[in-house]
């Protein structure tokens, strides 16, 4: 990279303030010995099998790792069952505590606790196993954010049926494919669901889909909204019914610790999502451990919040499996936030008490466009532990975040994972680690992360290059569901089946933090400049009018790419020319001339994912006036017709 703009790259990612742990937090942490590190790193293995007997074993394993690049297992020999550490081992003592408030985005509550939880996942376990399901036979699972969601994983995990969960914002069509690549025999959905106030046809959707997946033997039929639905004679069956029929009792299997757990699709770089293959022992040794760890978790009195959607793998980790493994209390909300009013998330947690939220910067960013008077409507004092994941966090979200939602006192950890990693891997521990705004900090113990350059050298402090991850880690993916080829190809490709490369780029700073840069395939070639649509976007989103922005290349004639940027203003800003001259001005400050963005678009909002990811691909299709790509993982689509058009009148307009 040039000398210029690594420089002032370092000035812009050097966000000067530093958060030490607070005394009291520190002084009380499960850990806050920073030794764990080096324990961890002198003997991986024993630390990895120390926080595997956090969990109950019905035969404890002979081998920790057996390492054959570029696959390892976990734990071999061992059994357990991941339905069993999350539910049958709280009852004796914490039967009546909460697992989950449920909150119904029209308003309705209910409690659940752990024993209730534990009847009902057995209750349908049994009604799987009525119908057939055997081990090994996978469930697709088409839900809202009700407890029935969970209930319907920890169900198949009891009787070693691997669940594929797909997102209840996805399509029929999308559902269709993920159903047949996966085979399932069953597929538990329900009626419909609540977004916004509409009602979510997910009946509708599954029944287009089902019409072209053979493979399906059942449909389970939640009521959610209990809207009239058309049942199939002998395919559709009233979830209700089946759980009251069925016998409460059901022994947990004993699963080998290497037995598949659940396949959880993800997107690649062509159109065929991937199916990500977790098993049982290492996964439930990575989520129990990194959210005790890195949440500082105490069961008997946090109420902890993990905001994000059940469909994703953030779901599958920290609101179903690592905080049930840990027996704590969490929060389980449907809706948006922004219904009925843009203090929903606050009132909850004045509500509840809530102590731990962890979410994403996009939403943290959109809570910084509507302002922080929503959140000074309500009491947030019981808040003691903020976390973020998803994306790269800028200082300022970060900043913003710790000060109106944390009061200016919590620790904010940032944590780095992937589908993939399966747990966190890249993350602070609140009650060692000194804070910098916009890094995810260290490798959590027993994570062996660099940074290479493309011959695979590592760059060393100061340096920039592709993160990667030298050591397998228990929470990893074992394969790609069928297609191993595609797992060696995409992960291993680079580096060689040693080195598992997750697609990031990163840099290290001079104490050796990782900040990490985004996907390696944003990256922008500016007259021979490599620059980083991060880069450009944090230099922008670093501005005190803009709320969010995102950056990408379009060909250039002369330059090889143009810089095109679309930008959200906050609320109490129009996006005009001054604005886009004032952000050239402050590009050109924080980076260099040579990164100022050759047009800016501002839009009401980006097309993002529907876990909240910006979808700059899309973005680099309106800039080239292209075609668009595949759109339908987007969850706000009509943004991008509002956005062309913008575009293109301002085709031409370059500074
Ligand atoms: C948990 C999740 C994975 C990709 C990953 C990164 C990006 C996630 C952070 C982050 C910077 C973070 N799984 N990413 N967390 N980038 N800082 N703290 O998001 O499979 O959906 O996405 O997300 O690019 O490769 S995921």
């Amino acid at each position: 990279m040039d000398r210029e703009i690594e420089a002032t790259l370092e000035a812009l990612l050097d966000e000067r303030r530093t958060f030490e742990p607070p005394e009291a937090f520190a002084e009380s942490a499960f850990l806050n010995d920073p030794a764990v590190y080096s324990e961890a790193e002198r003997d991986p293995d024993a630390w990895w099998a120390s926080q595997a007997e956090r969990l109950d074993w019905f035969q404890r394993w002979d081998q920790v790792l057996e390492w054959k690049p570029p696959h390892h297992e976990w734990f071999l020999g061992g059994k357990l069952n991941a339905s069993h550490n999350c539910l049958d081992r709280h009852l004796a003592r914490d039967g009546d505590r909460v697992a989950y408030h449920w909150i119904g985005e029209p308003g309705e509550k209910r409690t659940i606790t752990y024993r209730a939880l534990h009847e009902e996942v057995c209750r349908l376990a049994n009604a799987l196993k009525d119908m057939g399901i055997r081990k090994g036979d996978r469930v697709a699972i088409y839900l809202p954010m009700i407890p029935e969601l969970p209930a319907a994983m920890l169900a198949c995990a009891r009787i070693g049926a691997p669940h594929s969960v797909v997102f209840g914002g996805f399509s029929a069509e999308s559902l269709r494919d993920r159903i047949n690549d996966a085979e399932a025999k069953v597929l538990i959905t329900a009626d419909g669901g609540y977004r916004r106030g509409d009602v979510v046809p997910l009946k509708a959707n599954a029944d287009e889909a089902v019409g072209q997946t053979p493979s399906i033997e059942t449909v389970i039929v939640v009521r959610r909204t209990n809207e009239n639905v058309p049942m199939q004679e002998g395919r559709d069956v009233d979830y209700a019914d089946l759980v009251e029929q069925a016998s409460p009792e059901c022994q947990a299997e004993a699963l080998d610790s290497e037995d598949m757990l659940y396949i959880l699709y993800t997107s690649g770089t062509t159109g065929k999502p991937k199916g990500i293959l977790h098993t049982t022992g290492g996964y439930l040794t990575g989520v129990s451990a990194t959210h005790h760890l890195v949440f500082d978790v105490r069961p008997e009195t946090d109420v902890y919040w993990c905001a994000a959607d059940i469909g994703w793998v953030t779901g599958h980790s920290y609101i179903v499996y690592g905080p049930l493994a840990n027996g704590c209390t969490s929060i389980l909300y449907e809706g948006a936030p922004d219904f009925p009013d843009k203090d929903r998330w606050w009132s909850i947690i004045e509500e509840y008490g809530v102590s731990i939220l962890y979410t994403a910067p996009t939403a943290i960013r959109t809570f910084m466009k509507w302002g922080p008077q929503y959140a000074d409507k309500h009491d947030l004092s019981s808040l003691r532990l903020l976390g973020s994941v998803g994306e790269p966090i800028n200082p300022e979200a970060w900043i913003w975040y710790q000060q109106f939602i944390g009061g200016g006192k919590t620790p904010v950890v940032d944590t780095w994972w992937q589908t993939e990693t399966g747990a966190i891997a890249i993350t602070p521990l609140p009650g060692i680690t000194t804070l910098k705004p916009g890094s995810a900090t260290k490798p959590f113990p027993g994570v062996f992360a660099d940074v290479l350059d493309e011959q695979g050298h590592p760059v060393g402090r100061g340096g920039g290059g592709y993160l990667v991850l030298k050591r397998p880690i228990p929470s990893m993916f074992r394969t790609i569901y069928k297609d191993d080829a595609r797992y060696r190809e995409t992960y291993f490709g680079r580096y060689g089946d040693h080195i598992y490369f997750p697609g990031d780029g990163a840099k290290l700073d001079d104490d050796g933090y990782f900040w990490l840069l985004g996907r390696v395939d944003d990256v922008m070639n500016i007259a021979g400049h490599r620059i980083s649509t991060y880069e450009v976007e944090s230099a922008l989103v670093d501005h005190p009018d803009v709320a969010e922005a995102a950056v990408v290349g379009r060909r250039h004639p002369q330059e090889g790419e143009a810089i095109a940027a679309f930008v959200t203003p906050k609320a109490t800003r129009i996006g005009d020319e001054e604005l886009a001259q004032e952000l050239r001005a402050h590009v050109a400050k924080v980076i260099g001339k040579i990164a100022r963005p050759h047009s800016i678009v501002f839009t009401e909002d980006l097309p993002k994912t529907r876990s909240g990811k910006i979808m700059r691909r899309l973005l680099r299709d309106v800039a080239e006036g292209r075609q668009l790509g595949d759109v339908t993982t987007l969850q706000n689509a009509p943004i991008l017709d509002e956005i062309r058009s913008k575009a293109n009148s301002l085709q031409g307009d370059e500074a």
